[in-house]
C-alpha cells in the first residue's frame, strides 16, 4: 500500500498527496584486516580465500597490502553480513592462536 503526506496550502488547508516511496540503500561497511608482527602470511591468505572467496593471488596482494600498509580491505557488505564476517574471522584466528584483527567501518 502507498503512503501519503499532507501537503498544507497558505490558507491553512491541507490535503494528501501521494508520498514518494522512500527506498533508501542500506548502509554498507568495509572488512578489514590489520597488520600484525606474528600472524603468519600463509595464515592470512587462506582468511582470504577461504572467508572472503578470493583467488589465491588477489588474497596474496591484499595480505600484502595489510603487511606493508598496515590495513586492507576484503569486502564491502551490509552490516550483518559484515559483523558476521569479522566475527567469525576473529573466532578462528583466536582458535588457531594468532592475534590477527579484523574490523569493519562504513564505507
Ligand atoms: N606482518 C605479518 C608477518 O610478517 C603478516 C600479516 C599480514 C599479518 C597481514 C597480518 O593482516 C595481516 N608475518
Amino acid at each position: 500500500m502507498s503512503d501519503f503526506e499532507p501537503l498544507k496550502d497558505g490558507d491553512g488547508n491541507t490535503a494528501l498527496q501521494e508520498a514518494k516511496p522512500q527506498l533508501k540503500r542500506p548502509p554498507l561497511y568495509k572488512v578489514m584486516l590489520l597488520n600484525d608482527d606474528f600472524t603468519p602470511m600463509d595464515f592470512v591468505v587462506e582468511i582470504l580465500t577461504d572467508f572472503f572467496n578470493m583467488s589465491e593471488e588477489k588474497a596474496t596482494q591484499v595480505m600484502l597490502q595489510v603487511h606493508t600498509q598496515g590495513v586492507g580491505v576484503c569486502g564491502t557488505y551490509t552490516k550483518d553480513v559484515a559483523e558476521t564476517k569479522v566475527h567469525i574471522v576473529n573466532e578462528y584466528s583466536r582458535e588457531h592462536h594468532h592475534p590477527l584483527m579484523c574490523t569493519m567501518e562504513e564505507a
